[in-house]
């Protein structure tokens, strides 16, 4: 039994979080994950606002645990996502790519547990003084559009920034992701990735299969250019998109490229889809359901806590060789 604050905070048994994936993390998914006792989070991504109404009630029918929506700052409707979530009484909102400071006081007044997601401990310390309940530290081994610190550099550097509770992103898959994450003074993780790979994720079978068979240099990053950089597993599609950015294409030459092509991965089309994918696939080799997962990882965590403590040497041995 692993328990930590962050399961008082949400009501949650287990301190994990499926990450919200857009077009990804759909009802199913995440009703399979909040009632294996974790916290399944909805990816509004830039979906328009009447779907991620029917989302939210679908997620509804299927559980009466707590479950989480979480969009991206760039979405265009993410004023009408706000009001939606506060209607509808979601219990947690996480946020990304971008500054939610502007909307919290609603939400929280909504009852709404808040929990951006930051890349940096500047963000996280302004997002702190501006209310959050939580954050969630993620680091740029992450699926899709990343920060630059990686997550053993940024977790801790964040925990430290603020009193509010952290938990870690990036490059988390298994149960000694979750004890490390412990030990860096987060309260628990949240994994993308690894939840695609679910019996209850509805993408295609190529995605999982794709994420399955990759290894740990499988991802590539592109979108520099843009300033916004999208971690995938690379592919024809990712190949043509670096050079495109080396041809120094304008800007909206590059988005127009780039568009819809999350939703063509999530479809199966292997050569022009944008298949998002964080650096824990290499560690992914299994689709499995998602409270057996869930199950699997804490199983592994505990252990590795039990184990962990055979490295202290023991205080006589300390005060004997003092002694001596
Ligand atoms: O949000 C993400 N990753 C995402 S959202 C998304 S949605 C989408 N994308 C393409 C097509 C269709 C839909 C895909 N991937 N991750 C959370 C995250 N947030 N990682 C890093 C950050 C972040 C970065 C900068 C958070 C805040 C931030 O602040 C900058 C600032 O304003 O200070």
């Amino acid at each position: 039994m692993i328990k930590t604050p962050l399961c008082d905070l949400l009501g949650i048994e287990h301190p994990i979080l499926q990450g919200g994936m857009a077009w990804v993390s759909t009802p199913r998914l995440v009703a399979a994950v909040s009632e294996a006792g974790a916290l399944g989070i909805l990816g509004a991504g830039n979906a328009p606002p009447n779907l991620v109404l029917e989302y939210i009630r679908q997620v509804k029918q299927l559980t009466s645990k707590p479950y989480g929506v979480n969009f991206p700052m760039f979405s265009p409707y993410v004023q009408d996502i706000v009001d939606i979530c506060a209607r509808e009484r979601v219990p947690v909102v996480t946020t990304g790519a971008g500054n939610p400071s502007a909307y919290i006081p609603v939400m929280k007044a909504a009852g709404i547990i808040v929990m951006p997601v930051v890349a940096s401990a500047a963000l996280a310390k302004r997002l702190a003084r501006a209310g959050a309940d939580g954050l969630i530290a993620e680091g740029g081994e992450s699926g899709g559009h990343i920060g630059d610190v990686s997550t053993m550099a940024l977790v801790p550097q964040v925990v430290d920034a603020v009193q509010i509770p952290v938990v870690a992103a990036g490059g988390l898959a298994d149960g000694r992701g979750l004890a490390a994450a412990l030990a860096l003074g987060a309260v628990g993780i949240q994994m993308g990735t690894r939840f695609i790979c679910t019996t209850e994720c509805e993408v295609h079978f190529n995605y999982k299969d794709m994420i399955v068979k990759a290894g740990d240099r499988a991802t590539i990053t592109t979108g520099h250019s843009l300033g916004h950089p999208v971690r995938a597993l690379r592919n024809p599609m990712t190949r043509k998109f670096e050079e495109m950015e080396k041809t120094g294409l304008s800007e909206a030459q590059l988005i127009e490229f780039g568009t819809g092509k999350l939703r063509l991965a999530v479809e199966g089309n292997v050569t022009e889809g944008s298949f998002m994918a964080g650096q824990s696939c290499g560690l992914i080799n299994d689709i499995l359901p998602a409270a057996e997962l869930i199950q699997r990882i804490l199983s592994q965590a505990e252990e590795m806590l039990v184990r962990l403590p055979q490295y202290v040497r023991g205080s006589e041995q300390a005060s004997q060789s003092r002694n001596s």
